[in-house]
């Protein structure tokens, strides 16, 4: 157990306080005393001596940062918001867990080693020490001793584990997929390291190639990770559950087989995916995309075979969401192929066009040109039949949409037309009963596609994890995992980042070459490393245990999953929050997690973007602070500059604001205070200088109001007890446990921390006016001046643990309990009820506030402006809510 007696060394430290108070003194000292006491590593379940802590676990997690080397107000609002919650569930007596590391690994680390000439570790580590500093700066309360990195061997080593375990089950795979490839480096490019089409390396126009790459089987989790969205939808935000359940995409619908009038030797039909088999009657071509394994093979003329050729090669270069968009324009080739409608056995034309794209269903899509916009264009510019199926009203036929006049498409549910049998159906019934009968009749079935697709997580890269596999040259035994004693696969620090610029494992001299752990003959290694999302998808579970060198997970662990609290940017709502939830799953499904861990984060804050005003000038672009003057001038030309309000904060915009220039200038706790005070976590938060004086002065203020009561205390202790029951001693008292009741709710359910530090601002202006009264009790303004410390401690640690000390305790407030209020010194004493006469507001009464109705009735009749409106009229009603308002029908 971490003791929470101040350290020997300490405890004959100031018993005063300085005049003036110092936080560039005061924080470091408490930082010290923070560590030497040990306070902040994580209490396992067990002692060694085998004892049993039966405290409730809390496991507070923000996202880790990417060690890029700067530390920003995005990054320390974040942290900020996470310790608040640490510090108070460790006083609300909470066995806590509040970690650090790093996401070590990643492309700016290569791009320095290209640039800088530095090893990508040596930068990564250099750059971690010089965030760190900063951090511990700020007075986080991290268990250091838990820190992880993940390009440590002893880290990867289970990420390579892991792999290893979805290839065995089939759940990692290789197979050929369309990359961004650059010709010139000959090598495949990440999405992030291409630049406006051009390779970030060399500025070579980037190409589409299909190869083979190792891909993730995150697609059989699709259904599971959709429905346990309802799981989280109290605890996180609704926004990133849409955003999820979007990218998941469900859609139901039906897959439908055209057979094709010239069957070829492999494939006699086409299946497309509709949402819409109600539709059916109404289909007139069928649309492929250029990609799709049939285009090439539907004409055997050698001219078309060459316009398909050139059709399928432009349209493969085109940006995949572009094409999808409805505004991109429709591009299409008739391969002079036709299919045979199921129903009707019409000829239908097979058309390429650019807005089917291979990703998505079959890769073909049966057009419905009546009842979908894109089909609808697309029919427009080929010429091409339109057959309305669908009418919006259930009125007689005459009201059915006149193709010849249709100017777009009408996609809504409704009443079918011109559908054989089905006709006159209500469009909802006629999808299931279509596609029954598509059942019945052998040509389709019911359908559910999903939008997500497999992750694809080879990376031609250096600076990664390897991924641990080798394949056998002559044996034929394909892809083999490294046997688990050869385990990790280290990545060679001896590499070359400047010649060529294809990965530099894949140029290493001895890495490749390996031999095949089944016949011991040549074998190549994978030379490449995983997408660096894979070790974000899993790190929160080795925090619990991050030493244990056999198990992912260690034997502990669980005595701290799943995470209470997480704490990230919504940017990373879809890729990193689905790749981790995946991750839970499946080591749920192996038991390596228990099967009641289905999800990673039980609660999940997504805090909001900080921004500030930038400047530009038009000849000088965006301005830095200081090259502006104070009138808003440019003072490079003298130029108006142009003011932009509140704008993200980046490098581009020049509107940066590091934390260490605000620590260094106002103190730790201040930068603190202003972070958490200047909007709601999950608000975008405006940077202004008045409020960082704002947090700054509050804080002064609380200061001199304990030096003021160390003065009363001092010069006459025990002539200041008097009558706690006075009207002042109440008020006092009332207003303390009502502030400790309002901080309580803001802090620990509403994690509202802006209204939290308004509320605690309230009653220090009114401690202070009680205090400066003339005759104020000592234990009346010790309660209260204790709860304001006790509740402020989590946002403003160390100026509060030295007002602590001071006030005369010997141990350390970090351990202190989280106080609990008095409901009856809380309760007010009198109350304000509203008084309305038919509907309006004609007065107002004070009452006890355990008045009866009659007794509000009685005090109302009594209030002149309401007895004016009841002059002779009879009451016919009375509604009276409780201690609120009482409202009188005449
Ligand atoms: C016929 C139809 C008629 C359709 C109609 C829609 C409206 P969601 O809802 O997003 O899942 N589609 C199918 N595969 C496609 C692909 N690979 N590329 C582009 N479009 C494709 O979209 C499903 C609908 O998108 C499907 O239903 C299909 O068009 C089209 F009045 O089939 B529909």
């Amino acid at each position: 157990m971490a003791t929470s007696q101040v350290p020997s060394s300490l405890s004959l430290l100031k018993r005063s306080l300085s005049e003036q108070y110092d936080p560039q003194e005061v924080e470091p000292r408490w930082q010290a005393a923070w560590r030497r006491a040990n306070i902040f590593t994580a209490p396992p379940s067990q002692n060694q001596q085998g004892e049993r802590d039966d405290r409730p676990k809390y496991y507070i997690l923000e996202m880790f940062p990417y060690p890029s080397g700067r530390l920003h107000m995005g990054h320390m609002r974040n942290y900020c918001l996470g310790d608040v919650l640490a510090r108070a569930h460790r006083m609300a007596g909470k066995r806590v867990l509040y970690p650090l590391g790093w996401d070590a690994f990643g492309l700016p680390a290569e791009n320095a080693a290209l640039s800088a000439g530095v090893h990508p570790q040596t930068w990564t580590e250099k750059n971690i020490e010089a965030m760190k500093g900063p951090m511990l700066r700020m007075g986080l309360s991290y268990d250091e001793t838990r820190e992880i990195r993940t390009c440590d061997p002893e880290y990867f080593v289970h990420e390579q584990r892991l792999f290893i375990e979805m290839f065995k089950k089939g759940l990692a795979y290789r197979k050929k997929a369309r990359v961004n490839f650059c010709p010139t480096c000959e090598t495949v490019l990440a999405n992030e390291q291409v630049e406006d089409g051009l390779c970030w390396r060399c500025q070579s126009v980037v190409v589409s190639r299909d190869l083979e790459q190792w891909f993730l089987r995150i697609t059989s989790y699709a259904e599971r990770l959709l429905e346990d969205l309802s799981l989280l939808e109290k605890t996180w935000p609704e926004k990133v559950i849409n955003m999820q359940r979007k990218w998941i995409g469900r859609s139901e619908g039906a897959m439908i087989q055209f057979p094709l009038e010239k069957p070829l030797p492999a494939q006699s039909s086409v299946d497309v995916f509709t949402t819409r088999p109600d539709t059916l009657y109404g289909v007139t071509f069928l649309s492929l995309a250029p990609e799709h394994p049939l285009s090439l093979s539907l004409s055997s003329d050698p001219v078309i075979q060459k316009q398909i050729q050139d059709f399928v090669k432009k349209a493969s270069a085109q940006d995949r969401i572009e094409r999808m968009s409805d505004h991109t324009p429709k591009e299409g080739l008739f391969t002079g192929a036709y299919a045979i409608h199921p129903v009707t056995k019409e000829r239908l034309p097979i058309y390429l066009a650019n807005f089917v794209l291979m990703e998505y269903g079959t890769g073909a899509v049966m057009a419905v040109p009546a009842h979908d916009q894109r089909d609808f264009d697309f029919a427009k510019q080929q010429n091409l039949p339109i057959r309305v199926v669908i009418s919006s009203t259930s009125e007689t036929l005459s009201e059915v949409l006149d193709e010849a006049q249709m100017t777009q498409a009408y996609s809504g549910d409704g009443v079918l037309v011109h559908s054989g049998p089905f006709t006159g159906m209500d469009s909802h019934q006629a999808k299931w009963q279509m596609t029954t009968f598509a059942e019945q009749q052998g040509f389709g079935k019911k359908e559910t596609q999903y939008r997500l697709r497999d992750w694809l997580v080879s990376r031609q890269r250096y600076w990664g994890c390897p991924i641990p596999m080798v394949r056998c040259v002559d044996g034929g035994h394909g892809y083999q995992p490294v046997p688990e004693a050869d385990l990790p696969v280290l990545l060679p620090f001896d590499v070359d980042f400047k010649k060529g610029g294809s990965s530099p494992l894949a140029r290493h001299p001895s890495f490749q070459h390996t031999v095949c752990p089944v016949c011991k003959g040549p074998a190549l290694r994978e030379t490449d490393t995983m997408d660096g999302f894979m070790e974000s998808s899993w790190y929160f579970l080795r925090y619990p245990d991050p030493r244990c060198a056999e198990k992912i997970v260690g034997d502990d662990a669980m005595s701290f999953l799943p995470i209470d609290q997480y704490i990230g940017g919504a940017e990373h709502a879809t890729k990193h929050l689905i790749y981790a939830r995946f991750f839970t799953k499946m080591l749920s499904d192996w038991n390596v997690l228990p099967s009641s861990m289905q999800e990673p984060f039980l609660s999940l804050l997504s805090q909001g973007m900080v921004l500030k005003d930038a400047y530009r000038c038009e000849t000088h672009d965006y301005l830095y602070p200081e090259q502006v003057s104070k009138d808003g001038h440019c003072l490079l030309c003298g130029k108006m500059a142009q003011r932009l309000r509140q704008m993200k904060m980046s490098k581009s915009f020049r509107n940066v604001i590091e934390p260490m220039p605000l620590i260094e200038k106002y103190g730790a706790d201040t930068a603190r205070v202003f972070a958490l005070f200047a909007a709601p976590p999950d608000s975008v938060m405006e940077w202004s200088d008045a409020s960082i004086e704002g947090a700054y002065r509050f804080l002064q203020r609380v200061y001199r109001l304990v030096q003021k009561v160390l003065l009363l205390k001092q010069q006459s202790a025990d002539s200041l007890s008097k009558n706690l029951h006075e009207p002042h001693e109440r008020d006092l008292r009332r207003k303390t446990h009502q502030t400790l009741r309002r901080v309580t709710h803001d802090v620990f359910d509403r994690k509202q921390y802006n209204t939290a530090i308004a509320a605690m601002m309230e009653l220090t202006n009114d401690l202070t006016s009680y205090v400066q009264s003339g005759s104020p009790d000592s234990f009346a303004m010790q309660e209260s001046v204790e709860i304001l410390i006790c509740m402020l401690n989590p946002m403003a640690p160390h100026l509060c643990e030295e007002l602590w000390q001071a006030l005369g305790h010997h141990s350390m407030l970090a351990m202190q309990p989280w106080p609990a209020w008095n409901e009856s010194l809380a309760k007010e004493d009198e109350l304000t009820i509203i008084v309305q006469v038919n509907g309006k507001k004609r007065g107002e009464v004070r009452v006890l506030a355990e008045a009866t109705e009659q007794e509000v009735m009685k005090e109302a009749l009594s209030v002149p402006n309401v007895a004016e409106h009841l002059l002779g009229l009879e009451i016919k009603k009375t509604v009276y809510v409780k201690g609120r308002l009482l409202s009188l029908v005449v």
